[in-house]
């Protein structure tokens, strides 16, 4: 009789909003986590309309039905680490913030308010919601210039202020914080600043790629997510994920008429 063999993958859950075009959000997550050797698991928590022009309506899913998209899947699925992008609403802010106090895998927060261009994939105010429930129970946080200026309530223009402001995220109680570079003025656009174990480093793109681009952001925490959950540690994730952003940037999509989407496919080099 013929044997059959039982792998047992790393399951990476992302928890986002739906990007129909497929460069970012849920369908963006689902390719990265795939291209690194993960099994993707995802729960929406908004749908947008949306191509390479831009984010045309959202309509958000209710907290109630968030929260037993994922009781149902976590009493059942073991996730080996999870990303959250656009929550959409402090309701489901807070139905993250507790979920999260229950799970024993890391989670990578991506604080998403603003798509590039479009209409905004938050109402109300959710950042007192994310600094209350989300950002204590955070492994790592990743907010570009812009939200880590709302998180930290200081401008963020320069790699200075890039490094101020993740100190004051991290005393709000993220255990590490990357704020991205990409929008910093000057020489300083494109290096990140990560707050590590009470150590801040500043990691420089081995090449800075012009031009504009869709679901940067979301790839990346999605690529963080998912070498985290093969046990890599965060500096060495986070190094190695932007490494692969580059060259999805660089060999992006053409894809729509308009923003190009990174190019998801392009080969990870150094696979968790
Ligand atoms: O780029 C952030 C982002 C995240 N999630 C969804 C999006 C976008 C940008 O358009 O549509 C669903």
């Amino acid at each position: 009789a013929r044997g059959f063999m039982t792998a047992t993958p790393r399951v990476v859950l992302t928890v986002a909003g739906s990007d129909p075009s497929g460069g970012a959000g849920l369908q963006g997550d689902l390719k990265t986590i795939h291209q690194h050797g993960g099994y993707g698991a995802a729960v929406p928590t908004l749908i947008t309309v949306q191509n390479s022009f831009g984010v045309e309506q959202v309509e958000h899913l209710s907290a109630a039905l968030v929260r037993s998209q994922l009781a149902n899947l976590l009493g059942d699925l073991e996730p080996r680490a999870a990303k959250m992008g656009a929550l959409g609403s402090r309701a489901v802010v807070h139905v993250l913030g507790s979920i999260m106090g229950k799970t024993d895998f890391p989670w990578v927060v991506d604080p998403v308010w603003l798509p590039s261009r479009g209409r905004p994939l938050a109402r109300g105010d959710v950042i007192d919601a994310y600094k209350e429930t989300v950002l204590p129970r955070a492994a790592l946080v990743t907010p570009n210039a812009q939200e880590a200026a709302l998180l930290a309530e200081r401008p963020v223009r320069t790699v200075a202020d890039a490094r101020e402001a993740a100190l004051v995220i991290h005393e709000l109680g993220a255990a590490a914080v990357l704020v991205k570079g990409g929008h910093l003025e000057d020489e300083g656009r494109g290096t990140d600043v990560l707050l590590v174990g009470g150590e801040l480093r500043e990691i420089r793109p081995s090449e800075v790629v012009a031009g504009q681009f869709h679901g940067t952001g979301c790839a990346l925490s999605a690529a963080i997510a998912t070498r985290l959950a093969f046990g890599e540690p965060i500096p060495e994730a986070v190094i190695k994920a932007k490494d692969w952003l580059g060259a999805a940037l660089r060999e992006a999509f053409a894809v729509g008429e308009d923003i190009k989407p990174v190019n998801h496919l392009v080969r990870v080099r150094n696979k968790p």
